[in-house]
């Protein structure tokens, strides 16, 4: 008999049987963010139909400017988490302090940090967009007395991370440890369906680079020479692809799928490089390393990193192993 189709709630609820400890917290995090990301999608898929294009022409903690649908994305993330009872705060990239849950929702155990609609730059021009997520353990009492502290784990300690990319269609992709899992929204039934079990990044894979090259003559010399290997302008190397849409998740997703290579470096007057550690990438890191790859800041992996800071910036080498570690051989020299 054909099997039956998999949503992705059946999926996450019987994984949560392999851990007779579970309370079903973590269950109805993970599910309650599909929800988000449904009507997450609903919108982006009509933006263009909606008054929820261009700028709010305000700028976010970052001095960037915040989209109408970044804010809209980030209003429905935080209404529909915030009341369900399973998280003690939650950390977003649209806010500069976290967020303790509010009377009279009530306290749950466990941390959402997000970038609600990462590379919403790219909206207005009908590029994909996605939303990143990361979960922790709240450590300390659950209470709401929630600190930026409670949030600055290392990304080793994530109990689940992952993303949705809105492109040609909506995919849910995340990890709790036991591999990396795809799910495929089907609008005309609403619920997202397992599409790909158990996703491993293709070694070798295919020679692909992804990088903004517009940055070469910022980088350090060992990010130059890096370049020029993959460029095939070193001996004896055929040059890869090169293949950048400026949308992380959509960036990483196509790495997950065909192997290659995801960088963006730090710059020698910006050594700490643009994209997040907290909720942009340990939680893609997280599903890197669950599919076989690895993922670096160019000279430690990324997991191991303890933060300091919720906002702070981490220069990010994500995708098969053999490219990032021939990343890391090249930076090696820049000391
Ligand atoms: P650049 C989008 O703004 C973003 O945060 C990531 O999604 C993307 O990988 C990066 O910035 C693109 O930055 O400097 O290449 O435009």
């Amino acid at each position: 008999m054909e099997q039956e189709p998999l949503a992705v709630e059946t999926f996450i609820t019987e994984q949560e049987r392999e851990h007779p400890e579970a309370t079903g917290a973590f269950t109805g995090a993970l599910t309650t963010l599909c929800l988000a990301a449904k009507v997450i999608s609903s919108s982006v898929n009509q933006a263009g139909l909606v008054d929820i294009l261009g700028k709010t022409g305000r700028r976010n903690v970052h001095g960037e400017n915040v989209k109408k649908l970044d804010e809209y994305a980030n209003d429905v993330i935080i209404a529909t988490l915030q009341r369900r009872g399973h998280l003690a705060g939650i950390a977003s990239e649209e806010v500069e302090d976290v967020l303790a849950i509010p009377e009279p929702y009530q306290v749950g155990p466990y941390l959402l940090l997000i970038d609600p609609l990462d590379g919403s730059s790219n909206i207005d021009a009908n590029i994909s967009v996605g939303t990143i997520f990361s979960i922790h353990r709240r450590l300390g009492p659950p209470d709401r007395d929630i600190q930026a502290e409670d949030f600055l784990q290392r990304g080793t300690a994530q109990c689940a991370a992952g993303y949705v990319l809105y492109g040609s269609s909506t995919m849910l992709v995340f990890t709790t440890g036991a591999g990396v899992h795809g799910f495929t929204l089907d609008p005309s039934i609403g619920e997202f369906l397992l599409s790909h079990r158990d996703m491993k990044i293709p070694s070798p894979g295919k020679r692909i680079y992804s990088v903004n090259e517009g940055y070469f003559m910022k980088w350090t010399e060992g990010q130059q020479r890096l370049m020029r290997w993959f460029r095939g302008e070193e001996d004896g190397n055929e040059a890869f692809s090169a293949r950048y849409v400026g949308s992380m998740v959509a960036d990483f997703h196509r790495t997950l799928l065909y192997g290659g290579i995801f960088m963006y470096p730090g710059t020698r007057e910006k050594p700490e490089g643009k994209l997040r550690l907290m909720y942009e990438v340990a939680p893609l890191s997280f599903v890197c390393e669950q599919a076989g790859g690895s993922a670096s800041d160019g000279h430690q992996r990324i997991l191991d990193i303890q933060p300091t800071e919720l906002h702070q910036r981490v220069p990010a080498y994500l995708g098969a192993t053999e490219h990032v570690e021939l990343a890391e051989q090249f930076l090696a020299a820049d000391g």
